[in-house]
């Protein structure tokens, strides 16, 4: 019921460990700390689990929720001024957070870039 994360809404593109690093929370700046997480998409969000496990759990476990991220209104881009890492894209959210996702080998990122970006379209044509 109602937007429980993770529980309701058809996934597009399947769980992957990506390396993740939030840095800005509502628009202020945070210390970057790249951790590896496990990435899923679904058609109006993107889920962080701390692990692949945790997906499973959800809904069943309370309190094991993954961190969301509503696309509605955001704003993907490749950056390479952010990082001195390669293959890096930034999401930044309507309510100001900012993340960037890394993945060393660039056809798994290209792949998130393309399903995230195609995501974030169709959710701004309403
Ligand atoms: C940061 C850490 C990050 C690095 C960041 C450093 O240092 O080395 O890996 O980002 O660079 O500040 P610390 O652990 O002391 O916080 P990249 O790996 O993405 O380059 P930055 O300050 O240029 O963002």
């Amino acid at each position: 019921p109602g937007d429980v994360a993770g529980a309701d809404h058809p996934i597009v593109l399947k769980g992957e460990y990506l390396n993740k690093a939030k840095i800005a929370d509502g628009g202020k700046k945070l210390r970057k700390n790249w951790t590896s997480t496990w990435v899923v998409l679904e058609v109006n969000q993107l889920l962080f689990y701390k692990e692949s496990k945790q997906e499973a759990l959800t809904g069943l476990k309370p309190g094991c929720k993954p961190e969301s991220v509503d696309l509605c209104g955001a704003h993907i881009e490749w950056t390479a001024d952010k990082s001195s890492r390669k293959n890096v894209l930034q999401i930044t959210t309507s309510s100001g957070n900012e993340f960037l996702l890394q993945d060393d080998n660039y056809p798994t990122i290209c792949k998130w870039h393309g399903a995230i970006k195609n995501t974030v379209d169709s959710l701004g044509k309403g």
